[in-house]
């Protein structure tokens, strides 16, 4: 099995003006035991889409057909057809190169390329940063929007910051109470009005954000389709307002998306990232899906950074995206 390599440290810098200031000391970090229970937690949930492509190399001989089940499986695991061509001719080539005899030594080779192909997408979301942190979160409907705005208000409360949560999706019935539900989960203030303009909410939360010096404020937003021209129109207009009511700011731009969509997903990140420049993904529901090479596909035709990674419904169910941790907990 493929060793994964250790978290780096937590985000220790505390922005100016964070009331909830703390030092490198007291920056909770992820116990072994925790590294090791995520881990697990990856390597279930990635299961459906790793043994599709693991079960090829359950032979010894490096032949065509090893090749060929291969190509089928990461076709099969929604790697796409462009990332799948790019992933096979490497492979090959390194096959030869390396005079590559076993099917383990070509397990391997996958992995090395694989890592490679997904390091790019790494990134971690700066916390070191001047407060408030305004987020906007969007994406498709049912996504899991509102539920990875609960699991970050605790990923960033763990790391020092107070955060504070704006009900900018006034579309769907109970979206703010969905909210509210999330807020109290983690002790956190949710700006919220009945009705309403989102951008006016959100607005009304940088205000609040600035004036109590909260760390991180996060922005929910209705789900839209792409082709939902005048919603895609709405979502760059909550981005223009929010520009309007603090001069940087949004200073992150998150898409989330399903990780069961397939190969949809590039079509998401395109053209959302085309409406309003995304800094940032989050891939929600990686528990239990057979599609996980997405992510190859998104590295290969629009590599926006993956910060984070989500793989439950719980509040600790959500943690930074790490290409080796990804790789050997999906080859394992
Ligand atoms: N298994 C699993 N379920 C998830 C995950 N993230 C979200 N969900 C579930 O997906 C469903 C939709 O989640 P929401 O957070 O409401 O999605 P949304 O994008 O806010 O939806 P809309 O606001 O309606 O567009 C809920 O039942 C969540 O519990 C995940 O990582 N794993
Ligand atoms: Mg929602």
């Amino acid at each position: 099995m493929l060793n994964f390599r250790k978290k780096p440290a937590s985000p220790t810098g505390v922005p100016a003006g964070d009331t909830s200031s703390t030092t490198a000391a007291s920056v909770p970090t992820r116990s072994a035991a925790d590294e090791v229970s995520w881990f697990e937690r990856l390597r279930t949930g990635l299961r459906k889409t790793g043994s599709n492509i693991t079960s090829v190399f359950a032979g010894t001989k490096v032949d065509e057909a090893v090749f060929e089940d291969l190509e089928s499986a990461l076709l099969v695991a929604d790697t796409g057809i462009e990332a799948t061509a790019y992933l096979m001719n490497a492979l090959r080539a390194r096959a030869k190169r390396e005079r590559i005899e076993t099917q383990e030594q070509l397990k391997s080779a996958l992995a090395e390329l694989l890592v490679e192909l997904l390091v790019p997408l790494e990134k971690r979301f700066d916390l070191e940063r001047e407060a408030p942190i305004v987020t906007m979160i969007a994406g498709v409907n049912g996504a899991g929007k509102t539920t990875s705005i609960g699991k970050l208000a605790r990923y960033f409360q763990a790391h020092g910051k107070t955060v504070l949560l704006a009900a900018a999706d006034t579309f769907r019935a109970a979206a703010r109470e969905q909210l509210v539900v999330w807020g109290q989960r983690n002790g956190v203030h949710v700006v919220a009005q009945e009705g309403g303009d989102p951008a006016a909410i959100v607005f009304d939360a940088i205000a609040s954000a600035r004036a109590r010096q909260f760390g991180v404020m996060m922005a929910d937003t209705a789900g839209r389709l792409p082709t939902q021209q005048h919603l895609m129109e709405e979502l760059k207009k909550i981005k223009r307002v929010i520009a309007k009511a603090l001069a940087g700011a949004p200073h992150e731009i998150l898409l989330v998306i399903d990780g069961n969509t397939g190969q949809n997903a590039v079509a998401q990140v395109k053209a959302f990232d085309d409406a309003v420049s995304l800094t940032g993904l989050i891939i929600t529901k990686l528990d239990g899906t057979a599609k996980g090479g997405v992510l190859a596909a998104i590295a290969r035709q629009r590599p926006i950074p993956v910060y984070f990674i989500g793989m439950g419904e719980g509040l600790d169910d959500l943690q930074p995206f790490v290409a080796s941790e990804f790789v050997a907990a999906l080859l394992s």
